[in-house]
């Protein structure tokens, strides 16, 4: 397994688009077990492939608290979605800035698991804002495009600041 790099914001390959996973081959789980490495290592609870420079439909996620419970969505779709919920989200890419972002409150999905097999799923709370949150990675969208201009000027201010700090 390797640990792999994150982008950071403003870097423009955070904007390109994923193209389908077509085959579940060595290479794909080579990837998954990449990505749950890297999330795990940032302590992050989800990890899309965009964030590493992997133009593929794969996101990796674990919400327990244990740390035991990986999950993986290849090729994730929403099929219907319902209510709205506004929470505090993060983000490894913009790392230190937290907002809070309207999405809905009810998702129904479907994707391949790490197996290739067709999953579906109802999601609320935390599952369901942080796929939200991880699909608009793959399709080149940040959860700070959705804060105002102010408070996205604040972030880029403060990111700048971090990154000239020595570590
Ligand atoms: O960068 C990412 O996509 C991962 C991100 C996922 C996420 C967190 C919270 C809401 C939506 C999506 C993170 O894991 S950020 C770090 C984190 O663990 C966290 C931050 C705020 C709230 C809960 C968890
Ligand atoms: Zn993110």
């Amino acid at each position: 397994m390797a640990l792999l790099d994150i982008l950071h914001f403003p870097d423009q390959r955070l904007r390109l688009k994923a193209q389908p996973v077509t085959v579940m081959d060595e290479k794909t789980q080579q990837i998954v077990a990449n990505m749950f490495e890297t999330m795990y290592h940032f302590a992050g609870i989800g990890l899309a492939a965009v964030q590493v420079n992997i133009q593929k439909s794969i996101i990796v996620m674990d919400l327990s608290a244990e740390k035991n419970q990986p999950q993986c969505f290849i090729n994730l779709k929403i099929l219907a979605k319902q209510g709205k919920d506004k929470r505090e989200e993060g983000c490894l890419t913009v790392p230190g800035i937290y907002e809070k972002v309207a999405r809905a409150k009810w998702i129904k999905i479907e994707a391949l698991n790490q197996n290739g097999q067709l999953i579906q799923q109802e999601l609320t709370g935390l599952p369901a804002i942080c796929l939200q949150h991880e699909l608009d990675h793959l399709n080149g969208k940040l959860f700070i495009d959705y804060v105002s201009a102010l408070k996205l000027q604040r972030a880029r201010a403060k990111l700048k600041k971090q990154q000239a700090e020595p570590l």
